[in-house]
């Protein structure tokens, strides 16, 4: 619980490509809609996005990471009332990383599903790298560095959130005291895993969609090119929706996508559509999306265009992190009994020869 008397939720996205709509509904129209319950810390993960040097290789992660924070503004995020920021402009993530891979078992990192499938994007037999096997130790440091109450994440990220929960009880039990607060899931219901356009049996993803056109669209898709993939999308051999047998992944996901976006209900979705043809569906879920699309890529327009406000942006998101991670790192750090990193950038006396001095 913070000061001002709400709970604190930590989350962010990774930096591996371009945001879609499954982030979209899974992610950040829920954090704007939580944003006055909750203390959002809302990130960039920049850092993570190099565990699979592959994807984003040739690409500035610098200009991924600012088209991600626009994006979440032109979402509907208030950065007045959430904290956004990017992983690499607060050095101490990478710091306590360092503290959470030591206290992390490697048979722990071995298990994580992430690393198996992703190891095989990144071929773990051509070397994949350590960063990947590491990644839910960085993750750890990101999400505990805040005190977090909670962290909403879609089901794919359920594992690394109690390997968090692990990490942080072995810390506190490893170095004594109470340096981490271990924090609960905040379990989301439907569109916690939208599916491919493509292929209906695995989750719509960044990675993927840049390998696989017609897997994903993006946010900012153009909306004629959104409505094209949709009405691309794989649904099933009958002619038409059909309520009465289990609904294939194709169809229930088009369903998922429509009613996420409109805040209607199944029951609502069987009056509509039992026994409409396929089209009728797409076009629905077609118009819906391209409607959305247009309003988040007006109000990015506006957000990119003030390059000097979102500069100011990043600067105050950045400083607003770190006043709070600088002291959580300084705790850690005591807790290992190392000296304090903050003596030498926040203003402590600076312990070093006047010509380090920074
Ligand atoms: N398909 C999805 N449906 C619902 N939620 C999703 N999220 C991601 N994909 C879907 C949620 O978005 C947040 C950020 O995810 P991430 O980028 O950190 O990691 P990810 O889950 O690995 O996302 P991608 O798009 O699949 O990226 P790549 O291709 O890099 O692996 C998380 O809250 C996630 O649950």
């Amino acid at each position: 619980m913070t000061s001002a008397g709400r709970k604190r939720v930590l989350s962010g996205i990774t930096a591996t490509g371009r945001l879609h709509i499954g982030n979209y509904i899974g992610a950040i129209s829920l954090w704007a809609d939580n944003q006055d319950q909750y203390e959002n810390f809302l990130f960039v993960a920049d850092l993570h996005a190099l565990t699979i040097p592959e994807v984003v290789a040739g690409e500035s992660l610098r200009a991924r990471a600012e088209e991600i924070i626009a994006l979440y503004i032109a979402c509907g995020i208030d950065p007045d009332l959430s904290t956004l920021f990017v992983q690499s402009d607060v050095p101490e993530h990478a710091q306590l990383g360092w503290l959470m891979i030591c206290a992390t078992p490697v048979s722990w990192l071995e298990r994580s599903t992430q690393f198996k499938t992703k190891g095989k994007i990144a071929d773990v037999d051509a070397g994949v790298g350590a960063g990947l096997l590491c990644y839910p130790a960085l993750q750890a440091a990101d999400i505990l560095m805040y005190d977090a109450d909670y962290v909403p994440v879609g089901e794919d990220q359920h594992q690394h959130v109690e390997m968090t929960r692990d990490i942080a009880r072995r810390f506190n039990s490893l170095f004594g005291g109470t340096t981490f607060k271990v924090p609960d899931v905040l379990a989301r219901g439907p569109g916690s895993r939208i599916m491919g356009l493509d292929d209906p049996t695995a989750k719509m993803s960044k990675s993927v969609a840049a390998r696989q056109p017609g897997h994903a669209v993006a946010l900012l898709d153009p909306p004629d090119r959104a409505r094209k993939a949709i009405m691309r999308a794989v649904t099933d051999s009958q002619p038409a929706v059909s309520f009465d047998a289990p609904l294939a992944p194709g169809v229930d996901n088009l369903l998922t996508i429509l009613e996420c976006l409109t805040g209607t209900t199944r029951a609502h979705s069987r009056e509509r559509f039992d026994g409409a043809r396929y089209g009728a569906l797409k076009d629905a879920v077609a118009d819906v999306v391209a409607e959305r699309l247009t309003g988040i890529q007006a109000r990015y327009r506006e957000i990119t265009d003030d390059r000097p406000r979102l500069a100011r942006l990043l600067t105050q998101g950045a400083e607003r992190a770190r006043a709070i991670a600088a002291r959580k790192l300084a705790q850690a750090y005591r807790a290992c009994g190392l000296r304090s990193p903050a003596r030498h950038y926040h203003g402590l006396p600076f312990a070093g020869s006047a010509k380090d001095r920074p």
